[in-house]
């Protein structure tokens, strides 16, 4: 089935303090991402970039934490232009750093209870992503969005998350970058980790065809985020916060595979890519290229599935 694609900018680099990363929904753009999905035949509606309302003053008690206003504000922003997107087809959100998922899953959670559907996260990062406004230590925000959408307490200034998501129902997949208190944090719930050393062991297919099992046997939504540092920086360069020992082209592709023959897949976030780190537009483009394999790209079409 042809999804139509709804493409929407979210030009953030307050997450973090390196800059660049707002150039890159025009990467994407400029990469070819509405033409190749186009070529896939799915409808493309390009929302633009969503601009940032006015922003209010808040506190925090950490003094670490940089950027709130801002944060709070693309939360809000997002988190509507998100749930608009949901009746109109799968959001695809080009970012723009990682705290944009504070806002996009927050307005893809408003609509699947909305629907009465339970939602479940894909996240394919690096990193867990699992701190708080008061336990960051680099104050960079974009280190915060699991933590939020799993509803665990310090996020005062934003609005009140729109339906938790339980912890069986996230998964991060490539992990391998842990903060001490986001490992405490992680220990005291059931989240599926598949870290790094699960995947060398295990392979990067059998785990995640058990959650997807586990989102197909409850009939529910699947929002994937995928950040650049799931990518090993060999083949990724263009993001600020590189980890070595990455997923591989292929292992990338592999996964995105797996996802569009699920159908799971009801939204996406595409993050941390900074342009100016790029060389050449390899990075853009790899990135245009997993989400034509998510979204149904094949080397061989087989009209059965056959593997001889
Ligand atoms: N845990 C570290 C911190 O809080 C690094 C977070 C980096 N996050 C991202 N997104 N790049 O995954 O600062
Ligand atoms: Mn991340
Ligand atoms: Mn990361
Ligand atoms: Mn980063």
């Amino acid at each position: 089935m042809k999804s139509t694609c709804i493409l929407i900018g979210a030009p953030i680099d307050t997450g973090q303090k390196r800059e660049g990363c707002l150039m890159g929904p025009a990467a994407y753009r400029v990469a070819g991402l509405a033409q190749s999905l186009s070529e896939l035949g799915h409808p493309v509606i390009d929302h633009g970039d969503v601009a940032l309302a006015e922003l209010d003053e808040h506190d925090c008690p950490n003094p670490a934490v940089h950027h709130l206003a801002e944060t709070v504000a693309w939360t809000k922003a997002l988190a509507m232009a998100g749930a608009a997107a949901m009746s109109e087809g799968v959001p695809i959100f080009l970012g723009g750093d990682h705290s944009l998922s504070l806002g996009s899953v927050a307005g893809v959670a408003a609509h699947a209870a909305e629907q009465g559907r339970p939602l479940f996260v894909l996240w394919l990062d690096a990193h867990s992503d699992y701190h708080t406004p008061l336990t960051t230590q680099t104050g960079n925000l974009h280190g915060t969005p699991v933590a939020y959408i799993a509803g665990r307490s310090g996020f005062d200034a934003f609005p009140p998350f729109p339906a938790s998501v339980p912890a069986e129902r996230i998964c991060l997949y490539g992990i391998r970058s842990v903060d001490t208190a986001e490992h405490a944090g992680l220990l005291e719930t059931d989240m599926t980790i598949c870290d790094m050393r699960v995947l060398d062991e295990r392979g990067i297919v059998a785990p995640l065809r058990e959650f997807l099992d586990k989102v197909r046997a409850e009939n529910g939504m699947l929002h994937v985020s995928l950040d650049v540092d799931f990518l090993d920086p060999g083949i990724a360069p263009a993001v600020g916060t590189t980890v070595p020992g990455g997923t591989t082209f292929r292992e990338a592709h592999l996964v995105m595979e797996h996802l569009h023959e699920s159908g799971l897949v009801t939204s996406l976030d595409l993050v941390e890519l900074n342009p100016f780190l790029d060389e050449r537009g390899r990075t853009a483009r790899l990135m245009v290229e997993l989400v034509g394999s998510l979204m149904g790209r094949k080397v061989f079409d087989r009209p059965t599935r056959s593997f001889g």
